[in-house]
């Protein structure tokens, strides 16, 4: 069933160059990029995105961390794409992920995780109108 979802290429990713990488996979792999924009997230923004994890004792980090620097926001459109996109980002734990998926290859942290991707239907509505607004 064809479907849109959302991907956030984080702030460690674009400082390392990864932007294209990323990208490509999601290419690759078939999807349409339908959206595409490079912004920096204000703090009141990134608190709204990831207000899902407001009560969560990591959320401050959370929050400085997506707000640290650049990111790209795409919204992309194929089959089954809210699940798809998140077997392709792999385990939140970088270094848990498994090779292969794009959290696996590209990197070993936690926070700076290098990729968010919607996790439902629900969460993509409510990121995109975030990122795109
Ligand atoms: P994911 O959907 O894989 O990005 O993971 P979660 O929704 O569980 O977590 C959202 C973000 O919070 C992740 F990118 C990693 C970060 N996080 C922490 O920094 N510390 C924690 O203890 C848990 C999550």
């Amino acid at each position: 069933m064809t479907e849109r979802s959302l991907f956030i290429v984080k702030p460690d990713a674009v400082k390392r160059n990864l932007v294209g990488e990323v990208i490509a996979r999601f290419e690759r792999k078939g999807f349409k990029i339908v959206k595409l924009k490079m912004f920096e997230f204000t703090k009141a923004q990134a608190e709204e995105f990831y207000s899902v994890h407001k009560d969560k004792p990591f959320f401050g980090e959370l929050v400085s961390f997506i707000s640290s620097g650049k990111v790209v926001a795409a919204v992309i459109e194929g089959n089954n794409a809210v699940a798809t996109t998140r077997i392709m980002i792999g385990a939140t734990k970088s270094f848990e992920a498994a090779p292969g998926s794009i959290r696996g290859d590209f990197g070993l942290g936690f926070t700076d995780n290098i990729i968010h991707a919607s996790d439902s239907p629900e969460s993509f509505e409510k990121e995109e109108r975030v990122a795109f607004q």
